[in-house]
């Protein structure tokens, strides 16, 4: 089973929570989703309370350097999320990020301007499924 990390906003904002959980499902029938609580409804009120964010920061950089592929929704800008695709480029890990076209703010050059990073700039939640499944064929 290949492993993905999927990453999406967290303390950058929620808005697009829903997208992140249909997304996470439907990576689910390809591979191990590690960080399926990226997609929890609550998770801020509810998990993030019982772990220190020492544990979370170690945990996650741990997942990045043990999956397959890196998928970020990045539509909502997140520091965590900037951070987590620099850090996975520097171990060489794929990376597919996701950006809705209606998204109210421009992608950051640094992620569209990428060479080693495939964006997706997706129009509708099946079109960026599709962009997944070319990500995965790649593999
Ligand atoms: C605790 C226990 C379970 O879940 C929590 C809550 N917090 C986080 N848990 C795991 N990963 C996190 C948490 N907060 C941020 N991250 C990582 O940073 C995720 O992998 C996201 O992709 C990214 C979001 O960054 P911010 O800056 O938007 O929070």
């Amino acid at each position: 089973m290949k492993k993905i990390y999927f990453a999406g906003s967290i303390r950058g904002g929620r808005e697009n929570m829903e997208i992140y959980a249909e997304l996470i499902e439907f990576l689910s029938n390809y591979g191990t989703v590690l960080t399926e609580h990226v997609g929890y409804k609550d998770l801020e009120e509810t998990m993030e309370s019982e772990k220190s964010d020492f544990a979370i920061y170690d945990q996650d950089i741990a997942w990045l350097r043990e999956c397959d592929l890196v998928v970020a929704e990045v539509s909502q800008p997140s520091i965590g999320v900037g951070y987590e695709i620099g850090i996975a480029e520097s171990l060489g890990k794929k990376i597919l990020c996701l950006y809705n076209e209606e998204a109210p703010k421009r992608l950051s050059a640094m992620l569209a301007g990428n060479e080693k990073i495939s964006t997706c700039f997706y129009n509708s939640i099946e079109h960026a499924k599709r962009c997944i499944e070319g990500a995965l064929k790649n593999l």
